[in-house]
C-alpha cells in the first residue's frame, strides 16, 4: 500500500501547507479555547513551552499536524472490539478499512509480511508478545535497564518481572553489547524468549547475532526497536523483520506518529507457536482479547497517517538528519572533553556519562530545562547512581531532525549543552543566571528559524 499523489503532495513543507497545518491548529485551539478556557489555556501553554525550548530528548519526535488531525475526529464514538472483518459491535465496516489501511501503510514501510496496529504503547505491544507467548515461571532474557533496557523488557516491578523468570544480560566495559556473554548466559539459562532493543544504547544492535543465539539455544527472538524504528523504515539501521520471530515498536518516538504500538512479523509469521497456533494469528489475539479492549481507532486512524508520511522522501531527509545531527552532536560534545558513553553514536542517540564530573544526571537536566534545553537523565553501565538520579545525561537528535535542522545547527545545541554543564559542574548544579538568560535567548533564536510542520503553531 503506498500513499495517494494527495497524501504524498500534503507532506511538501512549503508556505501553503504550512499555511494548512497552521490553520488547523489554531482552529482547533480556538475551539478548545472557547468551549473549556480553563484546559484551552494550558494546552495553549503547552504549545507555548515546546516552541521557547529545545528537545533533545531521545524518545520524542514531531508529529505533522496531519497527524493530529487525523487522530482527533469523530472515530473515538466507536466501540470496535475485536480485528478487522471481526468484530463484536456493528457499525465497523469504516472502521475496518481504516484500521486495515493502518495495517497495510505498516506492512509496507517496514517491509513485514503481517503488522498489528491495535497496542496503545509500546510497551503494551511488548507485554502482549512476551506474556502470551510465554508461561509464568517461563525464562526471559533481556537487556538490563542500567545497560540501556527497558521497563517492559522484565524489570522487576514490570509486569513480565513479576510473573517471569526474568534474567539479564548487560554490556561490556566499552558499552557495548558482548554477544560471547549474552550467548554464554543464554547457554546457561535456556531462556523460551530473548528480547534484544534498548532504550538508551548508541550503537547499531546486531541482529542477526541475536538470532543466532536464539537459535542456539531454542529461544524465540523479540526486537523492540521503539527508539530506531525510524532509522530501521529508511534502511540508516538494519532491518530485524526477517531476523527476529517478532519486532515491536511504539509510534512516537521516532515515527512522528501518536502515542501507539505496532507489532510486526516477518518471515516467521507461521511459524507454529503455543498450541500449534501460527505466530501472526496467536499474536493477534494477544492484543485483543489477551491484554486489551477496545482500540482507540482515533490513535490507528494517526498512525496510519503517520506511517504514510515514513515512506516520503522528506521523511527519508528527516532520518538522514537524525543520524547526521546525533553524530554532530556526539563530535561537538567528545572534542569538549565530554565522555561518552562507548565513545560516539551510530543512532540517533548520544549518552553522557557525567560520573567524573561531579554532578548526577538529574542535576544535568535540571540546569539544562533552566536555559530551554530540554533531555532527560539517565543511567550509564553499572550506575553507582540509583535510576532517579542517574550519572548518564541522554541526548537525542529526534526533533533536530523532524524540524530540519542540520549538522551546524546540532553543533550550536552540542556548544549550549556544553556551556550549561561547565557552569553547572563548577557550581555544583547551579548555573547563573546571566548564562541562562543568554542560552534561552540563544535556543529561541534557533527555533524560530526552525518551527516545524505546521509553522509557528506546532
Ligand atoms: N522508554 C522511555 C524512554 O526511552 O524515554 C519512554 O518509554
Amino acid at each position: 500500500m503506498t500513499g495517494t499523489a494527495s497524501t504524498r503532495a500534503a507532506v511538501r513543507e512549503d508556505a501553503a501547507v504550512r499555511e494548512d497545518a497552521g490553520a488547523y491548529t489554531r482552529a482547533a485551539v480556538e475551539l478548545i479555547g472557547a468551549a473549556d478556557p480553563v484546559l484551552g489555556d494550558l494546552l495553549v501553554t503547552e504549545g507555548d513551552r515546546q516552541r521557547a525550548t529545545l528537545s533533545l530528548v531521545a524518545s520524542a519526535s514531531v508529529a505533522h499536524p496531519s497527524v493530529f488531525a487525523a487522530q482527533g475526529l469523530w472515530t473515538d464514538n466507536l466501540t470496535t472490539e475485536g480485528a478487522p472483518g471481526a468484530r463484536y459491535h456493528a457499525g465497523a465496516e469504516i472502521a475496518d478499512e481504516i484500521e486495515r489501511l493502518a495495517e497495510a501503510r505498516a506492512r509496507h514501510a517496514f517491509g513485514a509480511t503481517a503488522a498489528y496496529v491495535q497496542p496503545h504503547c509500546g510497551s503494551s505491544a511488548n507485554h502482549s508478545v512476551v506474556m502470551s507467548l510465554l508461561k509464568p515461571g517461563d525464562t526471559v532474557l533481556s537487556l538490563r535497564l542500567d545497560a540501556g533496557g527497558h521497563l517492559s523488557h522484565g524489570a522487576p516491578f514490570s509486569l513480565p518481572g513479576r510473573y517471569l523468570d526474568v534474567v539479564t544480560y548487560g554490556v561490556g566495559p566499552d558499552g557495548l553489547l558482548d554477544h560471547d556473554e549474552i550467548r554464554r548466559i543464554a547457554r546457561e539459562r535456556r531462556p523460551r524468549l530473548i528480547v534484544t532493543g534498548a532504550s538508551s544504547y548508541p550503537r547499531r544492535i546486531d541482529f542477526t547475532a541475536f538470532r543466532a543465539i536464539a537459535d542456539e539455544v531454542g529461544a524465540l527472538l523479540l526486537a523492540d526497536i521503539s527508539h530506531i524504528s525510524g532509522l530501521v523504515a529508511t534502511g540508516h539501521h538494519p532491518s530485524p523483520i526477517d531476523v527476529a520471530h517478532v519486532t515491536t515498536t511504539s509510534t512516537y518516538k521516532q515515527l512522528g506518529g501518536p502515542r501507539g504500538g505496532l507489532i510486526l512479523l516477518g518471515r516467521d509469521a507461521d511459524l507454529e507457536v503455543r498450541g500449534g497456533v501460527p505466530l501472526a494469528r496467536h499474536l493477534r489475539s494477544a492484543v485483543f482479547p489477551f491484554l486489551q479492549g477496545t482500540p482507540s481507532l482515533g490513535a490507528i486512524a494517526a498512525k496510519a497517517r503517520a506511517l504514510d508520511l515514513v515512506t516520503t522522501d522528506w521523511f527519508r531527509g528527516v532520518a538522514r538528519g537524525i543520524v547526521d545531527d546525533a553524530r554532530a552532536l556526539a563530535d561537538e560534545l567528545a572534542g569538549g572533553g565530554h565522555r561518552l558513553v562507548t565513545g560516539g553514536t551510530d543512532n540517533h542517540m548520544v549518552l553522557v556519562d557525567l560520573t567524573t564530573h561531579g554532578i548526577s544526571g538529574l542535576a544535568a537536566q535540571d540546569a539544562l530545562e533552566r536555559c530551554g534545553i530540554i533531555a532527560n537523565r539517565n543511567l550509564v553501565p553499572r550506575d553507582p547512581r540509583p535510576p532517579r538520579l542517574g550519572s548518564g545525561l541522554r541526548l537525542g537528535a529526534n526533533a533536530l531532525g523532524f524540524l530540519g535542522m542540520g549538522p551546524g545547527e546540532a553543533r550550536t545545541c552540542a556548544r549550549l549543552v556544553d556551556d550549561v554543564l561547565g557552569a553547572a559542574v563548577a557550581a555544583g548544579g547551579q548555573v547563573p543566571e546571566p548564562l541562562a538568560r543568554r542560552v534561552r535567548r540563544e535556543v529561541a533564536e534557533i527555533r524560530e528559524r526552525f518551527p516545524g510542520p505546521g509553522g509557528d503553531l506546532t
